[in-house]
């Protein structure tokens, strides 16, 4: 590995699962990298690959850039705030997964001590970080982006939202609201099929993908009437024909012993869309009724 000044130091925070592969793409990208975890045993693979481990203390001062990779927000606190004196002056990049008044919260704390501050979304599973596919996203101080993208880019494409410290936080819960929701529903078909002996391998390449795949294809269109506030008037699949469709997912997973917890709320969104004189509408009509005063 080629050790030049394009490589700085990095200190890393956390050796989970994603803190450990994080570790692993700055150490092949030649960056001299301190680890440093609570349970201090989990750093000896990374120091056998080439990582120096280290103190809390000792690890924040061994870098300019410090990036924390913890469960949460509370343990982010927990660890940080006895020494944040040490990180006056550094850059601290937050990877760990939180809400945007989170982010925004740890970037005034970081502010206070003097600390530049980037928020983190990292869009991405350990084994994809350092490859394509793998992204992260950033909010906070512009210039600590700028001065320290290089490094960032190790990790995956790094993509900055702005200054707002919460935007990153924002978009990444968004998108994780689409994972889970898709992935909820086919945890649902799996439960559905399984209950009488459909191989949920071949149901799942043959049927369930293709499906999936086809009627995603549906949001763009639904993002663009959003966008324009003008649900237009469903031409194939209008929403009082689906809310009438619908009770049967519920009533047919209750029939075969399966909960159907996961799919009561979409099934009253539908309901309160067509009690708002929405049923004539297509899906985008829903984004709006998600609104707390709606
Ligand atoms: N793994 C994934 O697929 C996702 C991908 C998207 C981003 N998330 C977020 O990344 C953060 C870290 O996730 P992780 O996968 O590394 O999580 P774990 O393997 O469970 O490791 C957790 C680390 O946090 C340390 N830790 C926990 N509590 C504390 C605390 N109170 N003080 C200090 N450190 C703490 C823990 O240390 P230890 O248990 O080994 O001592 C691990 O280093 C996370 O926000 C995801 O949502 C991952």
């Amino acid at each position: 590995t080629d050790r030049t000044p394009a490589a700085p130091a990095v200190t890393l925070l956390g050796l989970g699962a994603m803190g450990t592969a994080l570790a692993d793409a700055l150490l092949s990208g030649g960056h001299d990298v301190t680890v440093w975890n609570r349970t201090a045993a989990r750093a000896e693979p990374l120091a056998a690959r080439g990582a120096r481990t280290a103190g809390l203390e000792e690890a924040i001062t061994a870098s300019p850039l410090v990036i924390a990779c913890l469960l949460d927000h509370a343990s982010v606190h927990e660890t940080l705030d006895p020494v944040a004196a040490s990180l006056t002056g550094r850059t601290l990049v937050n990877l760990t997964n939180g809400t945007p008044e989170q982010g925004r919260e740890l970037a005034a704390w970081a502010e206070k001590h003097g600390i530049a501050f980037l928020d983190g979304g990292i869009m991405a599973t350990p084994p994809m970080i350092g490859h394509p596919g793998a992204s992260i996203l950033y909010s906070g101080a512009r210039e600590a982006f700028d001065t320290h993208q290089a490094t960032l880019e190790r990790f995956g494409v790094a993509d900055f939202l702005g200054t707002d410290p919460g935007l990153a936080a924002l978009v990444d819960l968004a998108l994780l609201s689409g994972m889970y929701g898709l992935f909820g529903g086919a945890l649902q078909a799996l439960a559905l099929t399984g209950s009488e002996g459909i191989s949920a391998t071949e149901f799942t390449t043959t049927r369930l993908l293709p499906w999936l795949n086809a009627m995603l294809t549906s949001l763009p269109e639904i993002a663009r009437q959003t966008e324009e506030g003008a649900p237009g008037d469903a031409a194939n699949s209008n929403l009082a024909m689906q809310a009438a469709a619908y009770v049967n997912i519920l009533d047919a997973s209750e029939a075969q012993g399966i909960r159907p917890d996961l799919m009561v709320p979409m099934g009253e969104l539908l309901h309160r869309a067509v009690a708002a004189g929405q049923g004539g509408k297509d899906a985008a009509a829903m984004v709006t009724l998600l609104a707390k005063e709606a």
